[in-house]
């Protein structure tokens, strides 16, 4: 367990209150920005790319976290495959259909246990934690696994997202307590 936080069993929904309705028939991720070959995924594409399964901890900034989630879907590292980021690119900013932003340094979105997860624990991620389709980043508090994504978004320059530019750490590693800036 990192500093400061304690273990709970059950799993709190947390957001900015409004949960997007998707119709999965028209939803699409756009992934663009710094890349050499910008892509746009229906929901059926999704489920024709390889398929990753990561067993990994929740560790939120209001203090919770939940060990040995099981989650399915398609690894950042494929992604990153597809698009082939451009040789400038540093950051990933995700978008989501709630209009909720956060951002990772490129060298954070490219490691193994990094997953854009449309399934926990054998189901469908339900819409309330951010389903259809959500970033899971293990590393980081769980701000920056954005859920409902609509937009991957490659970018040379740093873009602090929603909970950052409002006093939250640009970092967010839980094992050095990154909580605040
Ligand atoms: N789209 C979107 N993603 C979001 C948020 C949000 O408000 N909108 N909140 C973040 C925060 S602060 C947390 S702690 C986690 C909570 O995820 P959960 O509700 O599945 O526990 O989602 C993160 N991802
Ligand atoms: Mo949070």
């Amino acid at each position: 367990l990192p500093p400061g936080q304690r273990e709970v069993c059950d799993w709190p929904v947390l957001d900015l209150g409004a949960q997007p309705k998707i119709k999965l028939e028209t939803w699409q991720l756009v992934i663009d920005g710094a890349v050499a070959t910008p892509a746009s995924l229906s929901w059926n594409d999704v489920l024709a790319q390889p398929q990753s399964a990561v067993i990994s901890d929740i560790h939120c900034v209001t203090s919770w976290s939940r060990f040995d989630n099981h989650w399915e879907g398609v690894s950042a590292r494929h992604i990153l495959g597809l698009v082939h980021p451009i040789a400038d690119a540093r950051y990933v900013v995700f978008h989501s259909f709630d209009g909720y932003t956060t951002n990772l340094p490129l060298a954070a979105f490219d490691d193994d246990d990094v997953l854009l997860a449309h399934s926990w624990e054998g189901k469908p991620l339900n819409a309330a934690h951010g389903g259809p389709l959500r970033a899971v980043v293990p590393k980081r508090y769980f701000w920056k696994s954005a859920k409902w994504i609509s937009r991957i978004e490659f970018s040379i320059t740093d873009r602090p997202g929603f909970w950052e530019v409002r006093g939250y750490h640009n970092e967010a590693d839980p094992w050095t307590e990154e909580r605040y800036s």
